[in-house]
């Protein structure tokens, strides 16, 4: 199966996380972590870096990579295997650019009915500080048929 390689990046200063309103293209309307395609010949870490600079205007000092999820879509030929980051310092405020309207949002308060529905599942190790893969097969963009997640 194709497969497509990308990031997502969440700034995670406890008791905040700091998510972007998707203001266009995949997952349009949902809040969610940073990130984008990784382009040909680029590391992953510099693709994590780039995408949080271009879409919340943020120079982030570090990330860990954290987790590694693989998306599945009924009838789509192609997979998404998502590359899952935490940083935690950055440089500069974030600012709304052209792709995403971030937002702070206290862990108590984290807007998981306007996210993609495995965060529910995922997100709750990734605030826990663990490590994880996993695997979703997804009806359209809400539906979750099947998943397997384990810690790492
Ligand atoms: P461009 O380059 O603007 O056409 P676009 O099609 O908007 O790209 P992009 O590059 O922003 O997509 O990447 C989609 C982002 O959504 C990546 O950060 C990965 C993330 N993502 C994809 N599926 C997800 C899912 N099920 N749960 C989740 N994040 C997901 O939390």
């Amino acid at each position: 199966m194709k497969k497509k390689v990308l990031t997502l990046c969440l700034i995670h200063q406890h008791p905040n996380l700091l998510l972007g309103m998707k203001k266009r293209g995949f997952g349009v309307g949902k809040w969610n972590g940073f990130g984008g395609k990784v382009e040909p010949g680029e590391e992953i870490e510099d693709a994590v870096y780039r995408e949080v600079w271009e879409e919340a205007g943020v120079k982030i000092a570090g990330a860990e990579k954290v987790g590694h999820i693989n998306f599945k879509f009924a009838g789509e030929p192609e997979a998404l295997e998502v590359h899952i980051f935490k940083a935690g310092s950055f440089s500069g405020e974030p600012r709304e650019s052209d792709e995403m309207k971030p937002q702070w949002f206290h862990i108590d308060e984290i807007p998981l009915d306007q996210m993609w529905s495995d965060d529910k599942i995922w997100l709750p190790l990734f605030l826990a500080g663990k490590k994880f893969k996993g695997e979703f097969f997804f009806e359209g963009h809400d539906k979750i048929l099947e998943h397997k997640l384990e810690l790492i």
